[in-house]
């Protein structure tokens, strides 16, 4: 060895080293640029989940509001009753009254909001479904006129009713049955000799007139298939359940202490709309 070649081998071994050091340090720097795009990756792939979750709960959140919408615009009510359980005695007994009301027209309301959720039938009018019943199922046209009916049949009642109509209702029914006695006498054979279940009504028919006719189980006459057609403004429930606690087998004596509870202001009022 000469001292010529020392400085250059010492040169060398400096940079060599600097360039291990320089190559260590840029493999540290690629190793963090690595990890730091990994963590970046990480971080993204959180953020699409996180916007996916988001996403599918929006959606579900439209869904639940959209079907709420549906349930309160559209969904039958039953009515309240417009006068306590015990408010037509000793016409028409409380118990009756509760179990007709609470268990039967509420089961009705039930089981038509049951038969038309989800069907093009839900949000239609009461009298629309009613209007082409013909095309339904059977459960849309029993629980329909079970709503229907029993909804009139209350408002057509009354602890102050009885006597008998006067005005424009006393005139047309005077006009129809000769008198208020021959309408009393064609409604209570109507509501008699309906066999089995069913309904006595006093109808305003498309020519404004007034007739009475009957129908079976929860038909009445708005439905298309009934056999004589009009507007109900007057509703008797001959069905067993309607009196039968109070009357048992007795039914004209039921429909006689009808008489005694009929709301003639409304009726009035459902004739002057329908006419
Ligand atoms: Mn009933």
């Amino acid at each position: 060895m000469t001292n010529n070649e020392n400085p250059w081998n010492l040169l060398f071994v400096i940079c060599y080293l600097l360039f291990v050091i320089c190559y260590l340090l840029f493999v540290i720097c690629y190793l963090l640029f690595v990890i730091w795009n990994l963590l970046f990756g990480i971080c993204y792939l959180e953020f699409v989940i996180w916007n996916l979750l988001f996403g599918i709960c929006y959606l579900e959140f439209i869904k639940i509001y959209n079907n709420k919408k549906v349930e309160n615009t559209m969904a039958f009510k039953l009515p309240d009753l417009p006068y306590a359980h015990n408010a037509l005695e000793p016409h028409i007994d409380e118990k009756t009254m509760q179990i007709h009301h609470g268990k039967h027209h509420n089961g009705y309301t039930n089981k038509l909001n049951a038969a038309i959720e989800g069907s093009d039938l839900a949000g239609k009018s009461i009298e629309d479904i009613l209007s082409g019943v013909s095309k339904h199922s059977g459960g849309v046209r029993n629980n329909g006129g079970g709503y229907y009916n029993h909804s009139l049949f209350w408002s057509v009642m009354s602890p102050k009713g009885g006597g008998t109509p006067s005005g424009d209702l006393g005139d047309a029914i005077n006009k129809a049955f000769g008198s208020f006695d021959g309408f009393k006498e064609a409604f209570g054979t109507a509501a008699k000799t309906r066999f089995g279940s069913g309904w006595a009504w006093l109808i305003v028919k498309a020519d404004g007139s007034l007739a009475v006719t009957s129908t079976p189980n929860q038909d009445n006459p708005l439905m298309d298939i009934a056999e004589e057609k009009g507007t109900p403004i007057l509703g008797l429930d001959v069905w067993e359940h309607a009196y039968y606690l109070n009357y048992q087998n007795r039914r004209p004596d039921y429909v006689g202490a009808f008489f005694n509870v009929i709301n003639w202001d409304e009726v009035s009022k459902r004739y002057a709309a329908a006419k």
